[in-house]
């Protein structure tokens, strides 16, 4: 017989005796997941970039989202990993195998049912995102069109006959809607606002667009390329001002722009 107790020593694992596992390991979870997920929520606000647009603000947001309802996924791993490593040690236990593990219908469909519904929300979710920046439309639209070449950005504004060649700047007036028209000279640079939520290929030959963005936040920002394209990739970068719309008018013409 398979008995643990042949020799007539107590068990002193039997399952009566047995701390409730899963209870507790449950109820650890719960407290960590709750702690963890307003630490997730206090932290990425000093974490995370200042957003100086309507693109800007959104991509916090959802950075936001996905930190909060990953922690509970994460820490369901480590705790029960952890709860086990410690609880279920071979040592003052029989061997032998244990008790065979049963179906649990209740377990299984919620299993699959939980991430089942956590993965379509955030598909869901993303493509949403997706939808609201490609459906964008306004008619004050100002379009700024960028080249990217090693290692310098140059900017050009076509409705005003502008160029801000010489500046290393890219100038923008407050609330109102820019689309970045962006283009290499020689190899593949990454065009990133990251204050304005933009990023945008710049392949030589194309002409690749943002979608629209409001900056929304007077301030200095800055423009990095975000694609290695050669020895002074990294001081590929310049100033992105948001200015009043007066400033604006006034940096145009001092480029010789028309307004
Ligand atoms: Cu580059």
């Amino acid at each position: 017989m398979s008995d643990a107790n042949v020799n007539g020593n107590p068990d002193s694992t039997s399952p009566a005796q047995e701390p409730r596992h899963l209870r507790r390991a449950l109820i650890l979870w719960g407290v960590l997941s709750v702690i963890g997920i307003v630490l997730a929520i206090t932290l990425t606000q000093f974490i995370l970039p200042v957003s100086a647009s309507d693109l800007g603000s959104a991509d916090n947001f959802t950075i936001v989202v996905f930190t909060v309802l990953s922690v509970p996924v994460a820490l369901f791993v480590f705790v029960f990993l952890g709860y086990s490593l410690f609880a279920f040690r071979t040592e003052g236990r029989p061997t032998e195998d244990g008790i065979p593990l049963q179906p649990r219908p209740l377990l299984q469909i919620g299993w699959l049912g939980i991430t089942s519904v956590l993965c379509l929300f955030l598909v869901i979710w993303g493509m949403f995102a997706f939808y609201q920046e490609t459906a964008a439309a306004a008619p004050n639209t100002l379009v700024v069109q960028v080249t990217g070449q090693q290692w310098m950005w140059t900017v050009n504004y076509p409705q005003y006959n502008a160029s801000s060649s010489g500046a290393q700047v890219i100038e923008l007036p407050v609330n109102r809607p820019v689309r970045f028209d962006v283009t290499s000279d020689d190899v593949l640079h990454g065009f990133a606002i990251r204050a304005l939520g933009v990023r945008v290929d710049a392949n030589p030959g194309e002409m690749s667009s943002t979608p629209l963005v409001t900056p929304t936040r007077i301030g200095n920002y800055t423009v990095v390329c975000v694609e290695l394209c050669g020895l002074y990739h990294s001081y590929m970068w310049e100033s992105v001002n948001v200015v009043s719309d007066a400033q604006f008018n006034a940096w145009i013409t001092s480029q010789g722009g028309h307004l």
